[in-house]
């Protein structure tokens, strides 16, 4: 890791880090040796394959390690200094930690650090919507100051409106993510849904098409954001598209929050000063233990103050510590230099397949993510994606818009820089990346199942998977994850 690893203390730290390890390994290992043994070979595995994965990435070991402590045993249902539970008076110090980096890193209002994942910060944003827009402005109309306080036909009345709103989002297939609407997640059962897509010519979002669906459909939320488009948002632009409906802008920045927070986004395309909330996980480019967290403006706060437990089940109080730690890393001086170069590495590797014929969803990227459409290569998503982990190489299949082989099989691969890019690779390191992407697919052929053309079985030439893990061995030996880290 470089100057745009998580914590760059060097040799002691990793000194420190590995002590602190071994001795968990060890008393892990004396009870159940198999999730030990799982344990170390984890670490290996992610250290011996380039992973592009755009959602992932790797936590500090002060990240990782504030995760195993004591504050998992402690229940804490409520919001801080607000308990439904004794006793939880740690758990305070590190949630009001957790939000006080984020609303400085961020320049939100308020920040709210207990959702366990991006779906659920997702949810506490709807209900926190629901609650403002629907329910307190019902409430006030029949006279009354709580839904307890309804009568059984007055309560069915105002359940009934809540039932019925509606939300305009992104379309997965272009680039939005399952709750934002997609009818089978619960986001596209809970609200009337209606999906915008991008321009078929350019793959672009088309914001007079949007304005014209909200125009017409008119929204209570309006969702932007994505989890696998690879351009910015203009989240001015759409924050004037909700305003003229009468929309609430719900901004889901789970992808990019480190680009935002490294302050290559900014301007019309920082989403905290335009979204009325904003929703992100904190695991993917912005670097820190798996969950998620919700900003939003003093209008909405109280509301999504109240996500636990109207939507949360008790907090992850060690995972909020870690929150805390990880947000205070990304405040760092350091972590604007990793989320430029997380930038600058998409950009080298887009280059990268363009120059060798590769088929890039919007023709390239400027944020974080890569969208490789490999019916160029006579694939589907699934065969090259299997082909290339065979390579050592790991991706996920996508989507690509309007996709001819649907959501399992797909046509595309979704790539992504931060992972990577906090190992310590540079652009020329990317652009070998591609290389080995490229010769990967170039050597894979689709093959029939027993029952004919299959979307899902390939082979690969003889040679091809050894060849390419042995040149990204190279590139890996050069960037070693967690340098100094030993078990
Ligand atoms: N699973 C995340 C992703 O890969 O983008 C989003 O939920």
């Amino acid at each position: 890791m470089t100057s745009s690893s998580p914590s760059g203390q060097g040799a002691d730290y990793a000194a420190t880090a590995s002590e602190a390890y071994r001795a968990a390994l060890r008393v892990i290992e004396s009870v159940e040796p198999r999730v030990a043994e799982a344990t170390r070979k984890e670490l290996a595995d992610q250290r011996g394959s380039l992973k592009l994965i755009a959602s992932e990435n790797y936590a500090s070991p002060a990240v990782l390690l504030t995760m195993g402590t004591w504050f998992s045993d402690k229940y804490a249902e409520g919001t801080v200094g607000h308990r439904f539970y004794a006793a939880c008076q740690n758990v305070d110090t590190v949630e009001a930690l957790a939000a006080e980096h984020a609303r400085e890193l961020f320049g939100a209002p308020y920040a709210y650090a207990q959702p366990h994942s991006g779906i659920d910060a997702n949810l506490v944003a709807y209900w926190a919507i629901l609650a403002t827009r629907v329910e307190a402005p019902g409430l006030a109309e029949l006279g009354a100051k709580h839904v307890n306080d309804l009568s059984e036909g007055d309560w069915e009345k105002l359940r009934a409106k809540l039932g019925n709103q509606r939300l305009l989002g992104m379309s997965l297939d272009t680039g939005g993510h399952l709750t934002h609407g997609f009818r089978p997640n619960i986001s596209g059962k809970m609200f009337h849904q209606r999906q915008y897509g991008t321009d078929p010519a350019t793959g672009f979002i088309d914001y007079d098409a949007v304005a014209a669906a909200a125009r017409e459909f008119k929204p209570l939320v309006l969702v932007a954001g994505y989890s696998a488009y690879p351009r910015r948002v203009n989240f001015a632009k759409m924050r004037e598209i909700a305003d003229e409906v009468g929309a609430t802008l719900m901004v889901d920045m789970a992808h990019f929050a480190g680009l935002v927070a490294g302050k290559v986004f900014t301007g019309d395309e920082d989403p905290v000063p335009h979204a009325h909330i904003t929703t992100t996980t904190t695991h993917k480019s912005l670097r820190g233990p798996r969950g998620g967290l919700v900003l939003a403006t003093e209008e909405y706060a109280p509301a999504v103050d109240k996500g636990c437990p109207m939507v949360l089940g008790g907090p992850l109080s060690h995972v909020m510590a870690a929150k805390a730690v990880a947000l205070a890393e990304a405040r760092r001086p350091e972590f604007r230099a990793y989320a430029q170069a997380v930038a600058d590495n998409a950009q080298a590797l887009a280059d990268g397949f363009i120059k060798r014929d590769g088929s890039l969803v919007t023709g390239g990227t400027d944020n974080h993510l890569v969208l490789l459409d490999v019916t160029s290569f006579g694939l589907t998503g699934r065969q090259a994606e299997s082909a290339l982990l065979d390579s050592g190489i790991v991706t996920n299949r996508n989507a690509v818009p309007a996709d001819p082989n649907g959501a399992w099989y797909t046509s595309g691969i979704r790539f992504g820089s931060p992972a990577l890019t906090t190992r310590g690779f540079g652009a020329d390191d990317f652009d070998r990346v591609a290389e080995l992407v490229v010769e990967v697919l170039s050597n894979t052929q689709p093959a029939a199942g027993p029952n004919g053309p299959s979307k899902a079985k390939y082979t690969l030439a003889d040679g091809t998977a050894e060849r390419v893990r042995a040149a990204a061995a190279e590139l890996l030996d050069a960037n070693p994850l967690y340098p100094g880290l030993t078990l």
